[in-house]
């Protein structure tokens, strides 16, 4: 049985005291829970714990992008200069490349994004609409030598990121890849535990007129956000959405993009002000997500073309559509903590619960929570068992610090009744239950999601 998810033999390095260099709650929680390890200036190590979370991450972005029919590629980390000077971006990029050479005294970079390598592999094979639509994307690590990295992995010069890239033969249905991402990023923000508010933004270096960025309310924020109060209220929940819906697609945008939300730069004073006064908001948001569409501008620069069905070649219309997955680790620690640690929402929290036994030695104790984790492992469930010979005080602070959102303890005492508690961590309310009841309760609770 899983010996790796006793606390025992697990990699946890948590800190007592706050790192000095962690000015945001998230940056500091990440430190404290052992989650990351600073590697140099915005890069950083990452633990058993926070890997963990990472990874969890990932797979639901895996889900909404292939239920999206959207295709997952590996693209390299470092790249050649030569396709980022037929865009004319490698002189453009600026500091924020970080440039090299190989021993050939070939210019290399570490990749910030990958806009000219996706639309190289797409016109060395795909010459005709036939093949299209097509979206291909990735999740990998970029470098983008940041100014001020900060904020742990909220701003890092290293950082993880989903990037998708859709090629498509009219703008119209470039439009409504736009829009497929936009609702699928919906989906997977939500099914993270998070509302993130799409905005009408700029698009900055990569271009383009149509982009929504994808903002955290936080107030720990770097972009200003001036919205109407009602679009808090908007959630997708659990409605069912055909990504070949044209129609469909553009009315969820429609609705998620209808109530005035903008960043500093897309501000409108006199729009906001039709706004009735006691819905107007001014606040910090996080951006975990932006959504591009640009036209041909790579594949004009980059001949990038296909034969469309009278023959003619044609440019294809791109987009590109990006999530920082590990600045939304960020985000969601901002978003759900308290003064003692992470509250894991239970879609992404690392374990699904701990289990805590407050008398390690006690051979009924021992024998009770052995017999727990091994019932919740046998119903697919992956909990963290304390068995450290520690005080219990100590086993409580540590399961409040990492955040698991649900809590078994277990101890000679409740044992002598048949019961054991289990505990919300974002509540704080425990309830009393025979051990199998537990476990019947956890399942329950991830069944449902
Ligand atoms: N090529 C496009 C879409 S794939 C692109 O690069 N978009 S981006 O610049 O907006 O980046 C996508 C997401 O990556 C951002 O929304 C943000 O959440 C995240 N991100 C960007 N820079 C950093 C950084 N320095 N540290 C952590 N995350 C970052």
């Amino acid at each position: 049985m899983g010996l790796i998810m006793r606390l025992s033999r697990y990699f946890l390095p948590v800190l007592k005291e706050n790192p000095a260099e962690a000015q945001i709650v998230s940056h500091r929680l990440m430190l404290r829970a052992g989650m990351i390890k600073q590697a140099s200036a915005g890069i950083y190590s990452w633990l058993p714990l926070g890997f963990k979370v990472l990874r969890k991450l990932e797979n639901i972005i895996h889900e909404e992008q292939l239920r999206a029919g959207h295709l997952p590629i590996q693209m390299p980390i470092l790249q050649g200069a030569d396709l980022w000077r037929e865009s004319g971006r490698y002189d453009a990029y600026g500091a924020e490349m970080l440039r090299m050479k190989d021993r050939h005294d070939r210019d290399m970079l570490f990749t910030p994004t990958a806009e000219e390598l996706v639309t190289d592999i797409f016109r060395s094979h795909v010459g005709s609409y036939k093949d299209l639509p097509m979206t291909l994307y990735q999740i990998q690590w970029k470098f983008r030598d940041e100014i001020r990295p900060r904020f742990g992995v909220m701003r890092g010069r290293e950082f993880y990121m989903k990037d998708g890239y859709n090629f498509d033969l009219t703008k119209e249905d470039a439009l409504h890849a736009y829009n497929r991402h936009l609702v699928s990023y919906l989906r997977t923000y939500e099914r993270m535990g998070l509302q993130a508010i799409p905005m009408r933004a700029d698009s900055g270096p990569i271009g383009g007129d149509d982009t929504h960025e994808f903002l955290v309310l936080a107030d720990t924020g770097e972009s200003e956000v001036f919205y109407d109060s009602k679009v808090t209220d908007l959630s997708f929940g659990d409605r069912e959405i055909d990504y070949d819906d044209r129609a469909g697609c553009q009315g969820v945008l429609d609705e998620f993009t209808s109530l005035y939300a903008r960043t500093d730069e897309t501000h409108d004073e006199a729009l906001f002000n039709q706004i009735p006064e006691e819905r107007r908001r001014v606040a910090r948001g996080i951006e975990v997500g932006q959504i591009f569409y640009f036209g041909t501008k790579y594949s004009e620069s980059m001949n990038a073309m296909v034969q469309d069905a009278e023959g003619n070649n044609v440019p294809v219309h791109m987009g590109s559509h990006g999530i920082g997955v590990s600045r939304l680790i960020g985000a969601l620690i901002e978003a759900n903590h308290d003064d003692n640690g992470i509250i894991w929402p239970e879609g992404v929290t690392p374990f699904h619960c701990g289990i805590v036994n407050l008398k390690q030695g006690d051979d009924e104790a021992d024998a009770a929570c052995d017999s727990l984790y091994k019932s919740l492992i046998a119903l697919g469930l992956d909990p963290l068992y304390d068995d450290r010979k520690e005080r219990a005080g100590g086993k409580f602070a540590t399961m409040d610090l990492i955040g698991l959102p649900w809590r078994i303890t277990v101890g000679p005492r409740g044992l002598k009744n048949g019961v054991v508690e289990v505990t919300n961590r974002r509540t704080g309310e425990s309830e009393e239950m025979p051990p199998e009841q537990a476990v019947q309760k956890i399942h329950a609770i991830y069944a449902a999601i």
